[in-house]
């Protein structure tokens, strides 16, 4: 396993070499934060990220994400032209040494919370999501702000992506992630770059909108609608351990032995009967088999990029909500524990 961490580039407030200086740390997961999604990444902004990770002695072997345009995953027309755009990312991207590219397929929204600082006994605060506050919340009417969501969404276009998605249900969204992974993989093939889209978080339909990567039974339907190693995933435990349904050992064990997990997020999460609320990493603090899950993946052959998730912000630290530094390192550190323990035993 390599272990990575998220920088959200120059204009992440965390120190590259903060980061270096967190045990056995390889890699950043990194993007180009400066064009419009859908449009081609210049060489000179993937060339200086890929520069300033090295130069603090990181590689820049992951990147999250490339986002996909909303028209590709509406099959507008104009996916085409975004689709080209996507494909030579991923050409530029593989030149500049990235091996795996982490992807979303949801509709409008990125992960969703309900709430970003809700304290916990200890004093820490964390993510959460609760049903009754979603119900809560109107993203046509309200003044919707959220960490995962594109700001730049005025009203009316938010007005009218609804409407649009209206008439895309889980088997049309479904046949649009197929027509771009026949477009993609190929290209992801010859560059060299392993692709792996993330679950959606959490994983089931939010405020009518479809979602599809949520469960062993589709994720194997999009695997094999495209039989490629490059075609993977992102095991991102705490997006698919929402869902009490999600056999996440079996999962693990079943991707990794197929070859196809390239990159896993591993957090934790405690379930609560309301939805779901994030905690430190170990395994003591939720309700997922960390260990399980570790175990699982060592045993199958697993040897890819891994990276904390979310963290909790704690020590008054403040910063973007879930990428704090402080308990993000310690989920580094505990996950490279774990690691080296299931290391040692399986010798
Ligand atoms: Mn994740």
């Amino acid at each position: 396993m390599k272990m990575t961490f998220r920088w959200y580039g120059e204009q992440d407030r965390i120190p590259l070499e903060y980061i270096r200086q967190i045990p056995n740390m390889y890699s950043v997961v990194t993007a180009v934060y400066d064009v419009p999604v859908g449009e081609v990444w210049s060489e000179e902004s993937i060339s200086r990220l890929k520069a300033l990770a090295e130069g603090a002695g990181l590689k820049m072997e992951v990147i999250e994400s490339v986002p996909v345009h909303e028209d590709i995953k509406l099959g507008l027309p104009t996916r085409e032209k975004y689709v080209e755009a996507y494909c030579e990312n991923i050409r530029r991207l593989g030149r500049a040494g990235v091996k795996c590219i982490c992807y979303n397929f949801m509709p409008v929204f990125d992960w969703t919370r309900t709430q970003l600082d809700k304290r916990a006994a200890d004093g820490s605060t964390s993510l959460v999501y609760y049903g009754n506050q979603l119900s809560a919340m109107d993203p046509i009417k309200g003044e919707l702000s959220l960490p995962g969501w594109d700001s730049s969404y005025k009203k009316e276009d938010m007005r009218r992506l609804f409407e649009l998605y209206a008439d895309v249900d889980d088997e049309k969204l479904f046949e649009n992630l197929v027509w771009f992974l026949k477009k993609i993989i190929p290209v992801a093939e010859e560059a060299g770059v392993n692709m792996a889209i993330h679950p959606d978080d959490p994983p089931w339909r939010i405020f009518g909108l479809p979602r599809i990567i949520t469960c062993e039974k589709n994720i194997d339907r999009m695997l094999s609608a495209v039989d490629s190693k490059a075609n993977g995933i992102t095991l991102c435990t705490g997006s698919l351990g929402a869902d009490r349904g999600n056999d996440l050992v079996h999962m693990a064990a079943k991707y990794a032995k197929m070859g196809r997990v390239h990159f896993a997020h591993i957090r934790n999460i405690k379930l609560v009967e309301d939805g779901f609320e994030e905690t430190a990493h170990d395994m003591g603090a939720g309700s997922l088999d960390i260990i399980g899950i570790v175990r699982a993946l060592e045993e199958n052959g697993f040897d890819g990029y891994v990276r904390p998730d979310h963290g909790r912000m704690i020590w008054d630290e403040k910063g973007k909500p879930g990428y704090g530094l402080y308990d993000r390192a310690l989920g580094a550190a505990y996950l490279n524990g774990v690691f080296e323990t299931v290391q040692a035993l399986k010798k």
